[in-house]
């Protein structure tokens, strides 16, 4: 057995085996990340494809100005270099605020820092609504960003809904766009970790650990540093490349039951870069605490696979989980 001497400044954080890289000899097939155009024609079908297969897939002709995005990057990027204590200011994260290395409240770890806020509310659906952000311009850049990509989970979600077949053609998408549906932001910052240079090629650094998210769907866009990884149904974990001009969509588990298993909520992970900070900003969109979760719509004989909940019980035992625990499991029958 290697017994590896941890740099004291990783006492907390753990360390992944290093992860297979398809196409290094393996004999798998390289994995391409799936793109859909929603602009274009056949994208309500391409989205379910990719929701089955894959649980994600990269949207182009995503219709979210740049100008947004640029604008938001440079302010969570200025909010980080602030001072430690500015920063413990809106903190600590529980589970909403600036957090560092400690994710929820259950002992996970990784090498970053956050910030976590909620958004909505009946007078301003985008608007972050808690924690009170230190500067003006920050709230007003996540405003603006968060009314674009919200609109854009909403067209996913009609997409699935068309692909799918369910009807009224919003009915997936109502549940996150009303005025009470429990709309999530974050912000990660992952410093780069020059500690990786003492350990050995095999291992690398948890950046944030391998989960899937809890909601319908998560919508997630970065800069141009690597480190996202995603699980494909064979069990490989492959690297996602950063695209600072796409978003990421990510089926979270409650679509997953929605659509009683048919698309897959899908793990991933982040490993730290040794080299460069990785900036990403994750909208989540989930429902009402009060809305029922189960599936939309049952094939003749169809049996449902999960028990009925509600947004609000499956968040409460969110909150009680390890990041990494399957969170469905409980709820199967
Ligand atoms: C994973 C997806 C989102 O980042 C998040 C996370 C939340 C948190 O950071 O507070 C959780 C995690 C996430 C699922 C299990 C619990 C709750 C940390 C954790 C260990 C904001 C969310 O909604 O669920």
């Amino acid at each position: 057995m290697v017994v590896l001497a941890k740099p004291p400044a990783l006492d907390q954080i753990s360390l992944l085996r290093s992860p297979e890289v398809p196409g290094d000899g393996g004999g798998a097939a390289p994995f391409s990340v799936p793109a859909v155009d929603l602009s274009g024609s056949g994208a309500a079908a391409a989205v379910v494809d990719a929701c089955e297969r894959f649980g994600f897939f990269k949207v182009v002709g995503h219709g979210v100005p740049t100008r947004a995005v640029d604008r938001l990057e440079a302010e969570a990027v200025r909010f980080f270099a602030s001072p430690q204590a500015e920063k413990d200011a809106c903190g600590p994260a529980d589970p909403l605020g600036y957090g560092s290395k400690r994710i929820g409240r259950n002992g996970d770890t990784g090498w970053l820092e956050y910030l976590l806020l909620a958004v909505g509310g009946r007078a301003s659906p985008s608007a972050v609504s808690s924690p009170v952000l230190p500067s003006s311009t920050l709230r007003e850049a996540v405003d603006e960003y968060v009314g674009a990509v919200r609109g854009l989970a909403t067209a996913v979600l009609e997409a699935v809904a068309e692909g799918l077949g369910v009807a009224p053609r919003d009915a997936l998408s109502r549940m996150v766009t009303d005025a009470a549906s429990d709309q999530v932001f974050r912000i990660n910052h992952y410093p780069p970790c020059p500690l990786l240079q003492r350990l050995p090629d095999s291992c690398s650094v948890t950046g944030f650990g391998e989960h899937t998210d809890p909601q319908l769907v998560s919508v997630l866009r970065s800069n141009g540093t690597a480190g996202l990884q995603v699980a494909l149904q064979d069990g490989r974990w492959v690297p996602v490349p950063p695209d600072r001009d796409a978003f990421l969509v990510i089926v979270g588990d409650s679509l997953q039951v929605l659509t009683n298993g048919r698309l897959k909520s899908v793990r991933h992970r982040v490993v730290a870069n040794g080299l460069k900070a990785r900036v990403s900003m994750i909208y989540f969109s989930g429902p009402t605490p009060a809305q029922r979760i189960a599936p939309l719509l049952l094939g003749h004989g169809e049996q449902s696979l999960y028990r009925t909940f509600t947004w609000g019980d499956y968040k409460k035992a969110a909150y009680r989980s390890r990041l990494g625990d399957n969170r469905l499991d409980p709820f199967r029958i």
